[in-house]
């Protein structure tokens, strides 16, 4: 039986670029075939539990906007969690999206202590998988809220009191195995309150060194219970610490190389924290590739001007293009997909509001999509960078980065031969102009 949340609302249909109804996707053709793949397996949609259906539309200076029914003050908790269950599930199947994602916190109550917590989670859990095997939705990712409750102010697996340590261990334990029996893809951590307020009340080494046990232990556990998901770490610098231990893809990287979990562990890269570690988006997805750890993406992003991580939905088709170009390159997603952590703004408040986000965004990352295959089709610009780098194709040049040659050597090439290297245009606008050709 239906909650009655979205009224009559039917089924989001796709019906094409002319369509002037907003309800329907004018892009985003789940069967269409993109490079040999259907569009649904390219993006691997998924919609996220916490800013849909957790978030009351708070803000610093106001109290809750949305007030959904099952948000209802002095409700029974474990009652209203499955009405969002129901709800969440309504909405899923209204958009036609193949995935979802949550932490552990967003779709149960915490208990008083954390069996009961965790019998909360199972039981949540198992309405999902009732609900999953009617509609076919499947887990992009679970993940462990290790951020709210106040025990874990100075962090989870970082905080100086080792019982926290442990605590957030059990609780993780919990989330991947929920994540385990929903057949999740991947399992994320997001470090959210791994970092530190002051350098004054920290011992950066040590925690470094627990925050790297910890995750030792995640991949010790998921190889001992059999999940062959994707361990995913989603980098942040900053927010809600002043500094975040996993910063950006880089700083990922060298932390996973220390402690000897550079094969075991990729990247969940969200395009907002991009931006505030000062990146593009496209960078961290390239860096990434080319590190051997891209994972999948969290596409949402931020406000440019105010410069926080507002958590918008993605609606700027050129980039989407510049990071599906990246993402293609890389030869797409295996066990990753395309996870909308993404919250409407407090004032749009109507059930339909939630449902015209995803399908807006869901349009203008699919154009994104089919302007990257267009790039990558059209060549021109692999045709360029191939150009430039044409002169390391020669057997005496491949040699100098293979090892087989000195500082010596190269002197008495230069000196032997006159060499006198010519400058040649980078071509930027050239380049840029190419990419407008497609979105
Ligand atoms: C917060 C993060 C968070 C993760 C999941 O900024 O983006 O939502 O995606 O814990
Ligand atoms: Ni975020
Ligand atoms: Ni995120």
């Amino acid at each position: 039986m239906s909650t009655g949340f979205f009224g009559d609302l039917a089924p989001i249909p796709y019906a094409g670029p002319d369509s002037t109804d907003p309800l329907t996707y004018r892009h985003y053709d789940k069967d269409e075939m993109v490079l040999g793949k259907r569009m649904e397996d390219h993006l691997r949609f998924a919609v996220c539990y916490w800013h849909n259906f957790c978030w009351p539309g708070t803000d610093p200076f106001g109290g809750d906007t949305f007030q959904r029914i099952w948000m209802a003050a002095g409700g029974d908790p474990m009652a209203q969690a499955r009405l969002k269950a129901d709800v969440a599930f309504e909405m899923f199947t209204l958009l036609g999206m193949p995935f979802f994602t949550f932490h552990d916190r967003d779709i149960a109550p915490e208990g008083a202590t954390l069996a009961e917590s965790n019998a909360n989670v199972n039981a949540i859990a198992d309405v999902f998988e009732r609900k999953m095997d009617e509609t076919g939705l499947r887990l992009l990712w679970g993940t462990a809220n290790l951020f709210s409750n106040r025990r874990y102010m100075a962090g989870a697996a970082t905080n100086p009191d080792p019982d926290v340590f442990v605590y957030a261990a059990a609780q993780v334990k919990n989330a991947i195995d929920v994540t385990h029996r929903l057949n999740g893809a991947n399992y994320v951590l997001w470090g959210g309150r791994e970092g530190y307020e002051t350098l004054l009340n920290t011992d950066l080494s040590r925690e470094l060194d627990q925050l790297g046990r910890f995750l030792s232990m995640v991949v010790e556990y998921k190889h001992k219970i059999g999940f062959d998901g994707t361990i995913l770490i989603e980098p942040k610098p900053q927010e809600p610490t002043k500094h975040q231990y996993d910063y950006d893809v880089a700083t990922v990287y060298g932390f996973l190389r220390r402690y000897g979990l550079e094969d075991q562990v990729k990247v969940n890269i969200e395009q907002g924290h991009a931006v505030l570690a000062g990146h593009s988006f496209e960078h961290e997805l390239g860096l990434a590739a080319a590190l051997g750890i891209f994972g999948s993406i969290d596409i949402n992003r931020n406000d440019y001007q105010s410069g926080w991580d507002t958590d918008q939905f993605a609606m700027n088709v050129p980039e989407m293009a510049l990071a599906f170009y990246e993402i293609l390159k890389a030869g797409g997603f295996t066990t990753g997909g395309t996870n909308y952590d993404a919250k409407l703004r407090r004032q749009s408040i109507d059930p339909v509001d939630l449902i015209q986000a995803h399908v807006g965004s869901a349009d203008a990352i699919a154009r994104g999509l089919k302007a990257a295959v267009a790039m990558l089709e059209n060549g021109r610009l692999k045709a360029f960078v191939d150009d430039r780098y044409a002169g390391w194709n020669t057997p005496e040049n491949a040699a100098i980065l293979t090892g087989d040659s000195t500082l010596e050597a190269l002197s008495e090439r230069v000196h032997g031969r006159n060499l006198e290297p010519q400058p040649k245009s980078g071509r930027q606008e050239y380049l840029e102009s190419l990419v407008n050709l497609h979105v």
